[in-house]
């Protein structure tokens, strides 16, 4: 209920009397008051005044699960933490029968690749994880992250003005730093994918970051100098996510997606070195291949498609 009447406060710029907010809920007025307290103590700032009504002056810092997604029906449910270890370790548990959204407020074990650690601070950033169904063969997977990758970027593009880049395969950064990381992880049936989980952590409120990374990270408060509210990206991102996984999964448009990613590659056109487990590879990142690929050109003019491993642009931006 309490939901719900945020729901209709949230859609008024001007006061709703509480006679309204009573006939179209069906409650007493003691009842909306009892939940305008609450909202209140959680942080949402609402005038309220005699004769007039109630008006939501202020959203509150807090992750909205019933405001995430409501008309959209790509994602089926949404599984609020207040804090858990990872969101990818919740899905990967968690037996889903369509697509749904683990979100969390804080991670206490933050995963990134390779079991590189995220942090993960509460109140800081957006900690989620898409879960998705699709029966698509392992080659496919790479793919998912970089929709997932373009999907990011372009909604802080939208929404703040900023001109984010993403750094092959999986993070957005913005002036050399890094706003955000993706991990993809997959449950498998012998060669088909049953389960995808599109890990998502971008720093939104985060004043400082731990001194291992203090120099690398970044957050949009410290870029835009103005907190943000978590839910209304979070369903920016859905949005975007939905067009591009569509293009790439229903319709099988990957000429479309490729194009779009390399628009927005930090790395095409510089200069990089992969390091994979057993070498190294360097030269000029020319392309990304239909499978995801990053292609590098050797100055010895032949050519190399990377596939995992890390990439790193050389001199140019910061720590990429
Ligand atoms: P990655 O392996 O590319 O990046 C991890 C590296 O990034 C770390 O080793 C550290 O140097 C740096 N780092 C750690 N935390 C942050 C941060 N908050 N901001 C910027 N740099 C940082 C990237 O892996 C993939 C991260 C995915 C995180 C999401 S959050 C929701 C989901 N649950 C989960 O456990 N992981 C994913």
């Amino acid at each position: 209920m309490k939901n719900k009447i945020l729901n209709i406060l949230l859609n008024s710029d001007a006061y709703v009397s509480g006679e309204k907010i009573s006939k179209t809920l069906g409650i007493s007025r003691n009842s909306i008051w009892k939940h305008i307290n609450k909202l209140k103590n959680e942080g949402y700032v609402i005038d309220s005044v005699p004769n007039k009504g109630y008006k939501l002056t202020k959203r509150a810092d807090v992750i909205e699960p019933s405001l995430i997604s409501p008309n959209r029906d790509f994602i089926k449910e949404v599984i609020y933490f207040d804090e858990i270890d990872s969101t990818n370790n919740a899905a990967k548990k968690a037996t889903v029968e369509c697509n749904t959204l683990f979100i969390a407020d804080c991670q206490t074990s933050g995963r990134g690749r390779t079991g590189r650690e995220w942090a993960s601070a509460k109140g800081c950033g957006i900690w989620m994880s898409i879960v998705t169904l699709p029966k698509i063969s392992i080659e496919k997977i790479m793919q998912i992250t970089l929709v997932t990758g373009i999907a990011v970027c372009e909604t802080v593009n939208r929404m703040f003005g900023l001109d984010s880049q993403i750094k092959w395969p999986n993070d957005i950064v913005v002036d050399g730093k890094k706003l955000c990381g993706i991990l993809t992880e997959a449950v498998m049936e012998e060669q088909t994918v049953t389960k995808i989980i599109n890990g998502i952590g971008i720093n939104v409120n985060a004043e400082k970051f731990p001194e291992n990374i203090s120099d690398t990270a970044t957050s949009l408060y410290l870029i835009t100098g103005n907190k943000s509210v978590r839910t209304d990206i979070v369903n920016g991102i859905l949005d975007s996510f939905e067009k591009y996984y569509t293009m790439l999964i229903d319709k099988e448009n990957m000429a479309e997606i490729i194009e779009k990613y390399k628009s927005l590659c930090v790395n095409i056109g510089k200069r990089v070195v992969s390091v994979g487990k057993n070498k190294k590879t360097e030269g000029t990142a020319i392309d990304i291949s239909p499978a995801g690929e990053l292609i590098i050109e050797k100055d010895d003019g032949t050519t190399v498609s990377v596939n995992a491993g890390e990439v790193s642009v050389r001199g140019i931006y910061g720590y990429i």
